[in-house]
């Protein structure tokens, strides 16, 4: 059997999460001219989430899009070669806006990078941001992410497992040793 570490259980995702829709709206001091990003799959579910938090405590509802971008390999195991992008849905002005790219796991940078890439083609951003529930380290590229909801250092040879409800039909975060 694969040896698992819990990380995160339901409520622990929750607080994340509010923590980080808190901390986007102290830093752009409110949801004026943000719009979300998520990366599919499951950034995808966290920036839904994040605008039903912020439309709790702002009572604002920040637009969506979805960038869909996959690294063209077939074993995750395998170092990643260059992350392609798929696709977009992305019909909101991004011009002058703050933009906040949301993905589950960070880890090479790689997909932020081509998630960049994206967006500069389709506009001009005032700033753009990065949230990601689980930071994994082994950044390969400069970048960053501005919001985090778990720091965990984990060995190259281990996978982070986010499942969300959306998707899952449950959620948790565990790390596993392949
Ligand atoms: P996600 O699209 O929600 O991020 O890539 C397909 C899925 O495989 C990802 O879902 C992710 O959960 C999981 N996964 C685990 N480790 C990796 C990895 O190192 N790279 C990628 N691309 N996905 C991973
Ligand atoms: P990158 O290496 O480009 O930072 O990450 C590539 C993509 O795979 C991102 O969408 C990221 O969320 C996902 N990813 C990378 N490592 C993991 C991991 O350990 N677990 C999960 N669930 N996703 C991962
Ligand atoms: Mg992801």
């Amino acid at each position: 059997m694969k040896k698992q570490v819990h990380l995160m259980d339901d409520k622990a995702i929750n607080r994340a999460i509010t923590r980080i829709a808190h901390e986007i709206l102290e830093k752009n001091k409110g949801a004026k001219d943000i719009v979300l990003v998520g990366i599919k799959t499951r950034g995808v579910p966290l920036a839904h989430r994040l605008v039903e938090k912020i439309k709790l405590i702002e009572e604002v509802v920040v637009p969506v899009g979805v960038l869909d971008i996959t690294l063209y390999r077939d074993d995750l195991t395998k170092e990643n070669l260059d992350p392609v992008i798929h696709g977009s849905k992305i019909h909101i002005d991004i011009n002058g806006k703050k933009v906040i790219l949301i993905d589950d796991v960070l880890y090479t940078g790689r997909t932020v990078r081509a998630a960049l890439d994206a967006l500069v083609d389709i506009g001009r951003p005032n700033t753009i941001q990065l949230a990601v529930l689980v930071d994994r380290g082994h950044r390969e590229l400069p970048i960053r992410a501005d919001y985090v909801g778990k720091n965990v250092p984990t060995a190259k040879d281990e996978v982070v497992k986010v499942n969300l409800e959306e998707i899952d039909k449950n959620n948790f975060v565990i790390i596993e040793k392949l």
